[in-house]
């Protein structure tokens, strides 16, 4: 079958080096065989992908941004958005699951860990031999991340936390959780810390297992912290510094989210463009009616945009920039545009696009989530209109 995956393959980008094209291919290559005749699977079963992250660890895909003297793979952040993007184009669970891992149970430690701290942990988190969460959602602190009431009380050299924890990507699986808490003041954003805690501490209990519309396979779990031990040299950063940790934690992650949106709609086209070309009504194939040639563009048009969002805002992250802006931007305009072309390369193949034969209307579920997911389009707006503002002075 003839497939866009073969189109982009040959595209050029500006911007890319040979390692950029090397791994988009072997990427895509092991998605297309490997993870495409799963998804539908891990959809249905909502068994949690172990057997592909076992792989993933293998090909050194669970720790693409990091140095390889920190275990990862020494490539850059353009290296791990196009990861993403090609994994998404197959599997959205499994795209979701190494986002997670890497940019927000990942990242924060490399960015802001002390060596002990990357030592412990960042190891084992970019060689993929444990994987990685993030905590910062609890039941009154979604988009007002800094109603944050989880606290963190100091007892001699250690840290006691109380609090709930929900929509924890890889929580029951993962290693080590990346929280934040409260450690002092009323209320406000500067009197959060963050904290890398042990998976397995005592004290941590396992909520509810959620049930979701899309990304099935992905684990989003509850975590109830009771009493929960942490040492003073598991603080990530310093004392009220949480907030910020985790804003500038979320401007790199939404660009692999944006990645993710852009992966899911190129794979909802690889499946609308051939099934055009081949099928035929009123004695012609569809391809040739206008309204289909108009979705096919306007999907490659989309498409196109959010994946130059993507990585424009990856290179910049690599070029050391603040990705504030363009991160939000990027992740605002794939995850909204996704929702578009996947709906209409839907509409393109009429009942078997709501068929569960073909997988467009899973891709559909799974897409929704990157209009929520570190941060709703709402947030992105926010984000991006202050942005604005403030340079105006
Ligand atoms: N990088 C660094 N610092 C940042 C920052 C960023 N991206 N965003 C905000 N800050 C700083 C601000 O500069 C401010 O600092 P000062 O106190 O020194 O002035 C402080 O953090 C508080 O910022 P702000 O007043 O903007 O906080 P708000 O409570 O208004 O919240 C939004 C800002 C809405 C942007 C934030 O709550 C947010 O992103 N919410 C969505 C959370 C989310 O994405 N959740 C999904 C989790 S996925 S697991």
């Amino acid at each position: 079958m003839t497939t866009t995956a073969d189109t982009t393959r040959k595209d050029p980008f500006p911007f890319f080096q040979e390692h950029h094209y090397d791994i988009r291919d072997m990427v895509s290559r092991y998605a297309a065989e490997k993870l495409a005749p799963r998804a539908r699977m891990l959809d249905e079963t909502k068994e949690f992908p172990h057997q592909t992250i076992a792989e993933l660890k293998e090909m050194g895909l669970l720790g693409v941004p990091f140095p390889e003297e920190w275990g990862g793979a020494g490539l850059d952040y353009l290296s791990y958005v196009i990861t993403i993007g090609e994994l998404a184009r197959a599997c959205g669970t499994t795209a979701l699951t190494v986002a997670a891992h890497t940019s927000l149970g990942s990242n924060p430690i490399y960015v802001f860990g002390t060596e002990l701290q990357k030592e412990k942990y960042l190891r084992r988190l970019a060689s993929g031999e444990i994987l990685g969460a993030f905590a910062l959602t609890e039941p009154g602190a979604g988009s007002d991340a800094g109603a944050t009431k989880t606290t963190a009380v100091r007892d001699g050299d250690e840290w006691v936390l109380n609090g709930v924890k929900i929509y924890c990507t890889n929580g029951t699986h993962a290693g080590t959780v990346i929280l934040t808490a409260r450690t002092g003041g009323e209320g406000g954003t500067n009197g959060i810390t963050a904290f890398i805690v042990e998976r397995d501490s005592p004290g941590i209990k396992l909520g509810t297992l959620e049930d979701k519309l899309g990304l099935r396979a992905s684990d989003t779990r509850e975590l109830v912290f009771e009493n929960v031990r942490v040492p003073d040299e598991n603080r990530l950063g310093e004392l009220g510094s949480g907030f910020k940790k985790f804003m500038q934690t979320l401007d790199a992650g939404r660009i692999s989210i944006g990645a993710m949106a852009t992966g899911l709609a190129q794979g909802a086209l690889d499946v609308a463009l051939p099934y055009a070309a081949e099928r035929s009504q009123f004695g012609r194939k569809i391809s040739a009616f206008g309204a289909i040639q108009e979705r096919l563009a306007n999907a490659a048009m989309e498409i196109h945009t959010s994946r130059l969002a993507c990585y424009h805002a990856a290179v910049l992250k690599d070029q050391g920039h603040n990705v504030n802006f363009v991160a939000s931007l990027a992740k605002l305009h794939a995850s909204e545009a996704a929702m578009r072309v996947i709906d209409s390369c839907l509409q393109i193949l009429g009942g078997n696009g709501f068929s569960r034969e073909y997988p467009i209307e899973r891709m559909l579920r799974d897409a929704k989530l990157c209009e929520i997911g570190e941060g709703t389009s709402e947030i992105q707006r926010i984000v991006i209109a202050r942005a604005m503002l403030k340079s105006l002075g």
